[in-house]
């Protein structure tokens, strides 16, 4: 009789902690994410332009594998296969972006009729099985001749060149897309490409030009960042004005946020990790909300933090209809006077010195914030989560959001069999415990979470780290005609979609 009592609690407990998709709200939306220049390949068909990361790619030293995108997934040819596999897995939606030098070569003037009519095909096949379309207009894949041209999102030129494809894209696609983002991680953009240059298009001068020929890592990272923000407002502008009564959809922008815990309860750290998370979400999540940049960031970055005029506050406050967040992993943040002082920011002279904050993943002798994935900055800490919701929740106004990205990668060692690859019991466990933090904060703590996109659908080209990291929920065979194969985490999903 013991015995029964003891397994039928562990039964109620086992069924309490086994969440599935009826466990979260009524409409909320699972699907996968993915990006044009890490999947599609085919670089040079139906008329497509080159773009800074073909250029960033080709270069000798950017890519630690030496490899590039020309092919990637090859999923401009193989689209009907995966949207079978998205269907077969149950998920709701497909996040993918549209490369901009498909639609335009040049960046601007005139329109390539074949790349519209492969996002036409595209679009129209995911439809065709149920899949709803949530589509990125800006994932990193800028037109080469407009880097060319003006320096890309150095100059302001460059606001009107991206509303004039923005809009090009809503006018041709917004009958049958109702989800739109415009931008994928500004801030990845800003500090990436023109900070720490190990993105394209490659700018920086840390190190005394030693990465990068050119750069100004002290203000072009703000410059870009100003741009990127004029640009969104501009295109929500034009979105809410022409488009969104007739064409019934909602616009966002997508946030890559690290959540950042303080090193030690001294007010030093505490502060610390406040602005450190100031320059990262609020550098973005401010203008957008409240009009202007972080109060810290104003303070500290003085006249090098381009100003908002009137009417730039006017364009991008209040500019979204939900807020996308990529979310992977969790850092400490220290105060910088508690370590090197200003010295390090007075060698680099960058913008990340300027936040007075170092965030690591590491904490007292030097312990590991959690379990490391492949990436070197992907620790596994699923509380983050929960508590980057509520502080969302709190700090601006509980307002929609959309998990846009959450996953974790797997090394791409050539010696591991395929199955052993497929067997991710580690994936499986992130998601699941990612997704009961994320639940406990929809539903203990009231966040307004309205959807959720796993990153990724296939394994694919990982930018800097080319193709040595696997963040697929399908395995691809980059050494036999890229087969797609199902890792366990596909049939987790698929149990947490269908069940009731
Ligand atoms: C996002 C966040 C971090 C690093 C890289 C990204 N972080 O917290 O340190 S990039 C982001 C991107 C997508 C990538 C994916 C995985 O939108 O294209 O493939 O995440 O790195």
């Amino acid at each position: 009789a013991f015995l029964i009592v003891v397994l039928v609690a562990f039964e109620i407990q086992t069924s309490l902690s086994q969440i599935n998709r009826a466990s979260f709200p009524k409409g909320f939306v699972f699907g996968t994410a993915s990006s044009a220049f890490q999947y599609e390949g085919a670089v040079e068909a139906d008329g497509r332009g080159p773009s800074v990361w073909d250029a960033f790619s080709h270069t000798f030293g950017k890519i630690i594998d030496f490899s590039n995108a020309d092919v990637a997934v090859d999923q401009y040819h193989l689209f009907d296969e995966d949207i079978k596999l998205m269907k077969d897995m149950g998920m709701d939606a497909y996040r993918f972006s549209i490369s901009w030098s498909r639609i335009y070569p040049n960046g601007t003037d005139k329109i390539n009729q074949a790349g519209v009519d492969h996002y036409n095909k595209f679009i129209n096949a995911l439809l065709a099985q149920g899949i709803e379309p949530y589509v990125t207009l800006y994932h990193w894949d800028l037109p080469q001749a407009l880097h060319d041209k003006y320096n890309g999102w150095l100059s302001p030129q460059i606001i009107k060149d991206f509303a004039t494809f923005a809009e090009t894209c809503f006018e041709i696609y917004g009958d049958r897309v109702k989800h739109w983002i415009t931008f994928n991680e500004p801030h990845t953009v800003a500090i990436q490409g023109y900070d720490v240059g190990l993105h394209a298009p490659g700018r920086c001068s840390i190190f005394l030009h030693l990465f990068c020929r050119a750069g100004n890592s002290a203000t072009e990272p703000y410059i870009v960042a100003h741009n990127i923000l004029l640009s969104h407002g501009t295109v929500a502008d034009i979105y809410r004005k022409k488009y969104k009564a007739k064409q019934r959809g909602s616009l966002g922008i997508s946030l890559d946020v690290i959540w950042f815990e303080p090193a030690t309860n001294t007010t030093n750290d505490i502060e610390a990790a406040q602005r450190a998370q100031d320059f990262q979400l609020g550098w973005f999540i401010e203008p957008l909300i409240l009009g202007n940049y972080p109060i810290t960031m104003r303070n500290r970055v003085g006249d090098r933090l381009p100003n908002f005029t009137e009417n730039d506050v006017a364009l991008v406050k209040g500019s979204f209809d939900f807020v996308g967040i990529n979310h992977y992993t969790t850092f400490y943040a220290r105060s910088n006077d508690s370590l090197f002082g200003d010295l390090i920011g007075k060698v680099l002279n960058d913008s990340l010195a300027d936040s007075g904050a170092i965030t690591l993943p590491f904490g007292e002798h030097l312990k590991p914030i959690g379990d490391r994935a492949s990436s070197i900055w992907l620790y596994i800490v699923p509380r983050g989560m929960r508590s980057l919701m509520n502080y969302i929740r709190q700090k601006y106004g509980n307002p929609p959001v959309i998990i846009t990205e959450n996953g974790m990668d797997d090394p791409n060692h050539a010696w591991t069999p395929i199955k052993d690859a497929l067997k991710d019991e580690k994936r499986i466990k992130y998601h699941k415990d990612y997704l009961a933090s994320l639940l406990a904060s929809i539903k203990e703590d009231g966040c307004n979470v309205k959807g959720y996109f796993v990153w990724s659908l296939l394994d694919n080209w990982e930018w800097a780290a080319g193709y040595t990291s696997r963040f697929g929920l399908y395995f691809v065979d980059y050494k036999d005609k890229l087969k797609r194969y199902p890792k366990d985490s596909v049939q987790w999903f698929k149990k947490f979609l269908t069940s009731t």
